[in-house]
């Protein structure tokens, strides 16, 4: 055996060594084409929920994934499609879910509409429990139609810490946020009866995030053109969900020896261990089609000013770490 062959073979040992204790994830960490994953921590329990990132056509359904270690992921299939849901007939998109007096509730966006004179946008759907079945709600959209310029999909619900939700979402590179009524059948306008402010930051694309630590706000979102190599994520930080909010830097992007197009996130803490993880999705360098993302997660670290420190894309993942 030569002595590249052989360092080769003992390299590949380790690493397969590595994953058999399961000591890592492992990246991807989700099996098939998933994007968009919405993370989230119900109980003991982590959660991600993405979109279905098959051909086009097809996505037409949402599955979810359950786990307690962050390294093995159970899948729970079809919990909404558009069987359950009259008015959707394509692109079930990017959802998000909180749970709020014991009921989940599951928002997607359907029908990718491309002007106000097609049906579709924001929906959402309950349930009883984290992999449903989802049940939708109202019969018809949430959100309906562009609003300053933001097409209804990619929602985010954010719980602010004086118990308010709002949800936040835009694609075509506006972002709105409206607050959300108490059965989150409907939105409530502020004091000048606006229910959408728009609070698109510079760079802004589409995928919306937000979330609070030490009483700063959060606001992470994707750039870049989704289809593309150079998706990615970006911040700024405020003082008020409203912002403003003036771009800070990018924390998430390709790495030409690991994957491309790394977008679409979601943070998730274990408070416990005060651990951040990004979850996001990317493409294999082997793939060229536009669809085909996987999901990925990585551990997200924080300066002593409280900046996020970019996030190194890897083969690896993250290490166990139960709730
Ligand atoms: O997965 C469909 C679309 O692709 C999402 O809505 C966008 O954010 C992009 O990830």
């Amino acid at each position: 055996m030569k002595k590249n062959s052989f360092i080769l073979l003992v390299l590949l040992s380790f690493v397969s060594g590595i994953y058999a204790q399961k000591k890592f994830s492992g990246n991807p960490i989700l099996p098939g084409w998933y994007a968009d994953p919405e993370a989230s921590i119900f109980g003991k329990q982590y959660w991600i929920y993405p979109t279905y990132s098959d051909a086009y056509n097809k996505q037409v359904f949402f599955d979810a994934f359950s786990s307690k270690d962050l390294i093995t992921w159970k899948k729970h299939e079809h919990i909404l499609d558009t069987s359950s849901v009259k008015w959707a007939k394509r692109a079930m998109w990017a959802p998000s879910v909180v749970k709020k007096d014991n009921k989940y509730y599951f928002f997607f966006g359907a029908n990718d509409i491309q002007n106000n004179n097609e049906y579709g946008g924001i929906g959402v759907a309950v349930s009883d429990k984290p992999d449903g079945p989802f049940k939708d709600l109202l019969g018809k959209p949430l959100i309906d139609r562009f609003y300053n310029g933001a097409q209804p999909i990619d929602q985010f619900v954010f719980h602010d810490a004086d118990g308010k939700y709002y949800i936040i979402y835009g694609g075509w590179r506006h972002c709105n946020i409206a607050q959300l009524n108490d059965s989150f059948t409907g939105l409530v306008p502020d004091q000048n009866g606006n229910t959408f402010k728009e609070i698109t930051p510079k760079g802004y694309v589409e995928g919306p995030f937000m979330f609070i630590r030490n009483g700063k706000y959060y606001f992470m979102w994707s750039e870049g053109g989704w289809t593309g190599p150079d998706y990615s994520v970006a911040y700024a930080m405020a003082d008020n969900p409203f912002g403003p909010y003036e771009r800070i830097g990018k924390i998430l992007e390709q790495d030409a020896s690991v994957a491309r197009g790394a977008g679409h996130h979601s943070i998730i803490h274990n408070a416990k261990k005060d651990a951040w993880y990004i979850v996001y999705h990317r493409r294999p360098l082997s793939e060229t089609a536009a669809n085909n993302r996987a999901t990925c997660i990585e551990r997200m670290y924080f300066d002593t000013n409280g900046k996020i420190l970019p996030v190194k894309i890897s083969f690896q993942g993250v290490e166990k770490q139960k709730l």
